[in-house]
């Protein structure tokens, strides 16, 4: 099916989201997500200055051709930017797939291995007993794993204290916010310490069979992050994930031969370059792949198939940033692969489902995807036009010295 037009629409319902369109000639129209946190427009001019014409006139079956066109094509490649980009045009040309076949795309990928796929919330408490108690909320909710974040106040500066990020539509999301530089302080050592007590008063109160995780987001330097997975073993968590920088492979070798504490790791890799070593080695347990970072459908397919050799699972990085469009390829992917393990989702909230009907559903505890054709997202244009783009940026952190820390 030729494709006639290539269009990108940036949206803010609550979140910038970056919607690719694509137009074949026979009217069959495809959408595919290609949102970078804090850098859509980027995104937005690669797509629109470089790859919308090229794209004109190629066949929209021919996905794996046209996928390595872009990928190997002019020369650069990689990079969040570019396979932010390549995932929209890659999820839009499958889901106009689906829709030619009339089937949901998990079919097309050799279908259903499971019935619904598994999630977890994120609880985020501001002292342990609000903790405690907010995750008691989400397990009467049907929840059986949570990922848990706390603020930990700093022994040395009454009234400050230090902030993971955490993900809650409900709540203030600070992974953006509108202001251009902001700042924030961070002390590791005080984190590691609070980390271990929160997690054995978590435990205590919650019971053997709650699945834990948390997220270090690579804050941690590596004598830290040795002692912290040690120090986990006896709180069995899920996973423990990015417990240090995500490119420092030997580190992670170290941790991974002093601890038995599961180890999730990968939102920030865009191709296979990033962690083959890390999986052939089996330095990790969870791949936690961005599919909208990483070239969408095409290449998660094969990376899950590679980390099926190992006996690594999958628990792709799904926040808020990402749109309903990335939540729904996921699903689909989720059901068909066989080293599933769990799958990151916040619900999209009433301002999101102004732009997007999600056919991704929660039901005891678990998701579902129906049996839509193609991607089954139906993409409200008119609202997406209205709800403008707002710059939105992400905070940058310092230590106690003031040198650049990891976010
Ligand atoms: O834009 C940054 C977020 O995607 C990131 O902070 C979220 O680490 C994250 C996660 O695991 O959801
Ligand atoms: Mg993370």
């Amino acid at each position: 099916m030729e494709i006639t037009k290539v269009e990108t629409l940036l949206t803010s319902p609550g979140r910038n989201y970056l919607i690719v369109k694509i137009t074949t000639r026979s009217g069959i129209v495809g959408y595919g997500d290609a949102t970078l946190n804090g850098r859509e427009t980027v995104v937005k001019t690669f797509i629109d200055d470089y790859l919308a014409e090229w794209l004109e006139g190629f066949d929209s079956d021919r996905i794996e051709d046209i996928w390595r066109m872009l990928f190997k094509g002019g020369y650069w490649r990689g990079g969040p930017v570019m396979m932010s980009a390549l995932a929209g045009v890659d999820v839009a040309l499958w889901d106009i797939k689906g829709k030619r076949a009339g089937l949901p795309l998990y079919s097309l990928f050799g279908g259903k291995c499971r019935d619904r796929y598994g999630t977890y919330i994120h609880v985020h408490g501001t002292t342990d007993d609000e903790l405690i108690e907010k995750c008691r909320e989400k397990i009467k909710e049907g929840y059986i794993t949570l990922r848990y974040s706390f603020d930990t106040p700093d022994p040395f500066r009454k009234g400050n204290f230090f902030r993971q990020p955490y993900q809650n539509p409900l709540e203030k999301r600070i992974e953006v916010g509108t202001l251009k530089k902001e700042e924030q302080i961070w002390d590791e050592h005080v984190y590691a310490n609070d980390l271990l007590k929160v997690t054995e008063k978590l435990r205590a109160a919650l019971g053997d069979h709650i699945g834990l995780i948390h997220d270090v987001h690579g804050r941690l330097s590596s004598d830290q992050a040795y002692r912290v997975a040690k120090a986990l073993e006896p709180y069995h968590l899920l996973f423990l994930e990015d417990p240090v920088d995500s490119f420092n492979n030997k580190v992670l070798e170290n941790i991974k031969m002093q601890s038995a504490t599961p180890i999730a790791l990968g939102e920030l890799f865009n191709t296979i370059s990033d962690c083959r070593d890390l999986i052939d080695k089996r330095l990790i347990d969870y791949i936690r792949i961005d599919i909208s970072h990483y070239g969408g459908i095409t290449p998660l397919l094969k990376l899950a198939a590679f980390a099926e050799i190992f006996d690594v699972k999958t628990a792709f990085h799904a926040p808020s940033d990402i749109s309903p469009l990335a939540h729904a390829a996921l699903a689909h992917v989720n059901m068909h692969i066989p080293n599933f393990g769990i799958q990151e989702y916040v619900e999209p909230d009433a301002e999101i489902k102004k732009v997007f009907r999600s056919p991704v559903r929660m039901a005891d505890g678990a998701l579902q995807i129906g049996d839509e054709a193609g991607l089954g997202v139906g993409v409200l244009e008119e609202a997406a036009t209205e709800l403008r783009y707002k710059p939105m940026f992400l905070p940058y952190l310092r230590d106690r010295t003031g040198a650049i820390q990891n976010w």
